[in-house]
């Protein structure tokens, strides 16, 4: 572990889940404006930040509130392809739709238009960024920017970046990556940032073939809309339940020689998935050739288009071959849809 500087570094989390409920204590507990902005009430706290030991171990298991890895998932692809469509990121989430002025795309959320579209010189940010810590590994220039001014000048935008840019930092042979936010919402956008940027490090570091380092994330205004106020009292006081033992899972580990080529075949196998035109059994996965990582990103794929295709409960087999941790999440999100014996 890397040593920090007491009082001027921000504090070190192990996990996600342990920063996830200090963030919510710290809002919900020690308000320090209320404020009112296009139709949100929320409690805010403003420039917080903190680290996390192990940016693998993305996800909160919280019984209140069992994320949507599947989402999670979905969108980290979604940034890592450069994309900006409705039709990928909204049959995952219906609700980003409204964020859209054209109804087909989106504008500021859609960050991977700016790491990884191609430039004039058919380059990208993410290409530059990489080259750049190949070549000098202790730069302090390896920045993916993220916020654009223009994002202002649009009239009643409804959706402008809320991240303002992203820098990796490699030292003693460890990718650390930092994020900077002009805002989030800690109950729910914090949850899907953290996983997408964390995810977004770990292709860095498989890439660049180094190890991970820290992930840090800097806010300047830290908040929660006050009709979630109430569900997050209730999941700060899951850990003070007598007996109360916080799930833990070993979280799976991105293979090292993971390559573009391995991440547009994940992308195929998606797309057919989600358009239903194939569907995948933990057998046919294995003859994918794709490595297990990638063959349970599938299945939680799969899982899904039996959840949003069919009405069925979804097939038990599937539901078992899931790694523990994204079963635990899965069985809990989707409870009306598991079979007998899983929910
Ligand atoms: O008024 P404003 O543009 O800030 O509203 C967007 C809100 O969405 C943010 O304040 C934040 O609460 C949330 N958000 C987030 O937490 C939005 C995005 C999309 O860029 C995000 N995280 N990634």
């Amino acid at each position: 572990m890397q040593r920090l500087t007491p009082h001027v570094t921000p504090h070190i989390e192990q996990n996600f889940h342990d920063a996830y409920l200090a963030v919510l204590d710290a809002v919900t507990n020690h308000t320090e404006h209320t404020t009112s902005s296009r139709g949100n009430d929320s409690a805010e706290l403003t420039n917080v930040s903190f680290r996390i030991a192990d940016p693998r171990d993305r996800l909160p298991f919280i019984r209140q509130r069992p994320v949507n890895i599947i989402f999670n998932l979905a969108e980290a692809l979604w940034y890592a392809s450069g994309r900006d469509d409705l039709d990928m990121i909204g049959y995952y989430a219906p609700g980003m739709a409204k964020n859209s002025a054209d109804g087909k795309t989106l504008t500021g959320t859609a960050y991977g238009t700016r790491m990884f579209a191609p430039d004039a010189e058919n380059a990208t940010q993410w290409d530059r960024v990489l080259d750049l810590l190949r070549s000098d590994p202790d730069t302090k220039r390896a920045v993916l920017g993220i916020y654009r001014p223009e994002e202002l000048a649009v009239t009643d935008n409804p959706d402008v970046s809320c991240t303002i840019s992203a820098q990796f930092l490699l030292r003693e042979g460890r990718l650390n990556l930092t994020c900077y936010m002009r805002g989030n919402d800690a109950y729910r956008g914090m949850v899907s940032d953290v996983f997408a940027f964390t995810f977004l490090q770990e292709i860095a570091a498989c890439q660049l073939g180094v190890e991970l380092g820290l992930y840090t994330h800097h806010v300047a205004s830290m908040h929660i809309n006050d009709r979630d106020a109430e569900t997050v009292r209730r999941v700060l006081h899951e850990p003070r339940e007598p007996g109360y033992l916080r799930p833990a899972f070993r979280p799976p580990e991105m293979p090292a020689g993971t390559s573009w080529s391995a991440l547009e075949a994940v992308l195929e196998h998606e797309e057919a998935l989600r358009n239903n035109e194939r569907s995948h059994t933990p057998k046919t996965l294995t003859e994918t050739g794709l490595a297990e990582y990638w063959q349970q990103v599938l299945l939680l794929f799969e899982i899904f288009r039996q959840i949003k295709h069919t009405d069925q409960a979804v097939n038990p087999d599937h539901v078992v071959a899931l790694d523990p941790g994204y079963r635990w999440l899965v069985t809990r999100r989707w409870k009306n849809r598991m079979p007998k014996g899983t929910a």
